[in-house]
């Protein structure tokens, strides 16, 4: 009876390993060399306050959000420095570039926190950022001179 619940133990262990790697051999996607465009931008909305009042609250500090009072003729304007698209997903092992054009404002010099990569986007020009993404997790693709809203994330997939 022992020898055979052993053989089971055994055998069950046996089958777990297949298909342990079996899961594994279908998740290694090979590294590759990625390149992502985006861009450094700024919607806008804005109306007159005879249609919607000026807002009483300021926006929070830091540049990323601006926010005009009313002009001559009664006009308000809200916006926020952005990174588009926000979010950049790869793969451990790629190498990664990204091509980042200046829409709006004039430069925002930035991090990637986590990688200690700087760099500065310029409006009219594009900045190529190239680095591998050796360390998995979630970092902050930071501008300096638009906070909060211009932070984006690098997520880096674990292998
Ligand atoms: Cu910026």
């Amino acid at each position: 009876m022992k020898t055979k619940l052993a053989l089971v133990v055994v055998m069950l262990g046996v089958i777990a390993a297949l298909l342990g790697a079996c899961a594994q051999s279908a998740n290694a996607i090979p590294a590759t060399k990625r390149t992502i465009t985006m861009t450094a931008v700024e919607p806008k909305g804005g109306v007159v306050v005879a249609q919607e009042a000026f807002p009483k609250d300021a926006l929070p500090a830091g540049g990323g959000y601006l926010l005009k009072a009313p002009d001559k003729d009664g006009r308000w304007e809200v916006s926020a420095y952005r990174w588009d698209p926000n979010q950049v997903i790869v793969n451990q092992g790629d190498e990664v570039t990204l091509e980042i054009l200046g829409i709006n404002g004039a430069e925002h010099p930035s991090v990637i926190e986590g990688y200690n990569v700087t760099f500065n986007v310029k409006r009219g020009q594009v900045s190529k950022v190239t680095f591998k993404a050796d360390k998995a997790g979630v970092f902050k693709i930071n501008c300096g001179s638009h906070q909060p809203s211009m932070v984006g994330e690098l997520i880096v997939l674990p292998r």
